[in-house]
């Protein structure tokens, strides 16, 4: 049984966003021979759904392994677990790192540690995983690995690691490249060396096949032909394909169950085993009833494992049915019912998501983890066919030993050092509180603190004040006493006041009041936000307006003048645009943004109710 032990390793891959984790392994799934050549022509394999092949992210953690044969001739199975980088996804990170022994932390050889770095790191040393710290990219022309390292190092040490830890080894890689070595500015050979290390320096799993059976639910999966799928370690014991368990539950509760299928991991997919022993990584199906955090049991010996928690959310918004004029053009579920069973589906396998009713049957409050968490979600939903609009994000606020606290987050910037006033200046506005500000290369490279509340809208705002020349990471960091942050936007926006085809005479006649988001041709309706006000006020335009036509000449004069392109909106730009008075309207082929109200003199009166509820206050 040992020996089954003896030659797995279970090794997770950390890593701030876009350091390379997925195309790591990539690499090495293809240079064992676990993934074919066909599927290898492909870029990052394991980012299988759409969306993250769309956005280059991975969103949703993911177990693969591969067979080893190590240069002792000894056979080796190795489970990789790849994660997610991105902050909003950090909670997730953080429960699969308990099926892991060791973590391979990947550190771009240029850009060195960076927010989301400090954080999975953290928590791997919290877990007391065996580090191996892999600086990667080492291809990039701009590569600087010696010094990477010596960042490294510094941040263990800020964070407490012991001796053990300190004495990390180092590998030197380029993923997309396919080569790791021991040596820096060595650049060939295969990712051998990398595997050499996980086999030499993680410790083998240990748990005893014959005790009693304890395997930790630590993410889920799901499937629409067998539901929800449980995905853990078994720590102890032995689970059987189609034995009877137990499910000790997080109030205490023993539930039976059975395991009718157990899978385990074998390249890319999962594979059908009568057995998995204490030690593996592996998939049950057919349990009913089941929360990540459970603990799958020996019915007569039932022995509960400390829980995993899976993080609160941090961010919320309303999901309302989409009642503009263009209502129900566009996609194909429109009512609130089918907006409410959309949402009932995610909740079966989006952990971190919660929803609950709104105000009327029309609205629903959802929360997540961050803008992009619940970008993604409703990214899905309008390919899948929705129509909804959605309201201005809030952060979450929370009361702690009677204090109201908010999110903060941990904040770097890259600008250019002729964009660093203006930069400093916003991040002033907006709450955040300067640390350190060093040159690296020809950049400027900021570290700051922010409320979360101060965050949302400050990337676009950030491109602006920089001319688009901003890297921009945050990662969260603790919940702290509120903060006053200015989060109003400075300008107004225009607004459409008839429906119609936009224009281009109009909207040349509008192009010195501010930027368009609309083109001629366009369909607008009346409240439709068509553009930003170069002021800061609100201004009601109409932009299907038509020239009427006095003679020829001047008729083909117009044509020859060219417009401004307007400003490309996305999704999630538009999330972070709106006030609270605003609508994001999003439907399988548009993201448009509108007032809440849509008749000028409803707002007003509105907005005259608003002004004496306050002065009588
Ligand atoms: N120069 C260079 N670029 C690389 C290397 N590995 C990955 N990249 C590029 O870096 C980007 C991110 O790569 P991914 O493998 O998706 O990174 P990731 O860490 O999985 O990203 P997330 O899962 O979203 O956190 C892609 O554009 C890759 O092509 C490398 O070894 N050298
Ligand atoms: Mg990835």
């Amino acid at each position: 049984m040992l020996d089954l032990q003896n030659h797995l390793r279970n090794v997770a891959i950390i890593a701030h966003v876009d350091h390379g984790k997925t195309t790591l392994v990539d690499a090495m799934l293809t240079q064992t021979g676990a993934v074919g050549k066909a599927d290898a022509a492909q870029e990052c394999i394991l980012d299988s759904n759409p969306l993250e092949r769309e956005r280059g992210i991975t969103i949703l953690a993911k177990n693969c392994a591969i067979d080893y044969r190590s240069h002792d001739g000894e056979q080796y199975r190795v489970n990789l677990i790849d994660t997610p980088g991105h902050a909003d996804f950090g909670g997730e990170v953080e429960r699969v790192l308990r099926m892991a022994d060791g973590a391979l932390l990947l550190i771009d050889a240029f850009e060195g540690p960076m927010p989301q770095t400090r954080f999975v790191l953290s928590k791997a040393l919290e877990l007391r995983l065996k580090l191996i710290v892999v600086v990667n990219k080492c291809d990039r022309p701009d590569a600087r690995p010696e010094a990477v390292v010596d960042e490294v190092f510094d941040l263990l040490i800020a964070l407490g690691a012991d001796d053990e830890t300190l004495d990390f080894p180092v590998i030197y890689a380029s993923g997309r490249e396919g080569w790791a070595s021991r040596i820096a500015h060595h650049h060939k050979g295969s990712i051998d060396p990398l595997l050499r290390v996980i086999i030499e320096h993680v410790t083998p799993p240990r748990g005893n096949p014959s005790a009693p059976l304890q395997m930790l639910i630590t993410t889920l999966d799901y499937s629409s032909y067998v539901g929800r799928i449980a995905i853990g370690r078994v720590y102890a014991g032995t689970l059987r394909s189609g034995q009877q368990v137990a499910i000790c539950t997080k109030d205490g509760g023993v539930l039976p169950a059975r395991a009718l299928k157990v899978l385990r991991f074998v390249a890319l997919s999962r594979q059908a085993v009568d057995s998995i022993e204490a030690g593996d990584l592996c998939a049950v199906e057919g349990l009913s009833e089941f929360e990540i955090g459970d603990t799958i049991a020996d019915p007569e010996d039932p022995r509960p494992m400390p829980r995993v928690a899976v993080d609160q959310p941090t961010l919320h918004m309303i999901f309302r049915i989409n009642d503009s004029p263009f209502a129900g053009r566009e996609g194909k579920y429109v009512t609130s019912r089918q907006i409410s069973e959309r949402l009932e589906r995610e909740l079966q396998s989006n952990v971190a998501l919660r929803v609950e009713p709104g105000e009327s049957a029309e609205e629903f409050r959802v929360s997540g983890r961050g803008l992009l968490h619940l970008g993604v979600l409703l990214e899905n939903m309008r390919r899948e066919g929705y129509e909804l609009s959605v309201g201005r994000p809030e952060v979450i606020e929370r009361e702690m030993d009677g204090v109201r606290c908010e999110p903060i987050e941990r904040l770097t910037l890259d600008v250019t050092s002729s964009t660093m006033g203006p930069a400093l200046e916003l991040l002033g506005q907006r709450g955040g509180e300067i640390h350190t500000v060093d040159t690296r290369g020809d950049r400027m490279h900021i570290e700051a603190e922010i409320p979360a509340r101060g965050l949302i809208g400050l990337r676009s705002r950030m491109l602006t004040a920089t001319g688009g020349e901003v890297v921009m990471y945050h990662s969260f960091k603790e919940y702290a006493p509120l903060r006053s942050v200015q989060r109003k936007r400075q300008n107004g926006v225009m607004i459409a006041t008839d429906t119609g085809r936009a224009t281009t005479f109009a909207l040349l006649n509008l192009s010195d009041r501010g930027m368009m988001f609309v083109v001629p041709g366009e369909q607008v309706y009346a409240g439709q936000i068509v553009g930003e006000n170069s002021r800061d006020n609100d201004l009601g335009v109409n932009v299907v307006k038509m020239k009427q036509l006095s003679n020829v000449r001047e008729s083909n004069k117009e044509a020859t003048v060219t417009l401004k392109s307007p400003r490309q909106i996305t999704l999630e730009g538009a999330l972070e645009y709106i006030e609270d008075d605003e609508l994001v309207e999003i439907t399988p082929q548009s993201v448009r943004m509108r007032k809440r109200l849509l008749g000028e003199n409803e707002r007003k009166r509105a907005d005259r109710a608003e002004r004496s509820r306050l002065v009588g206050a």
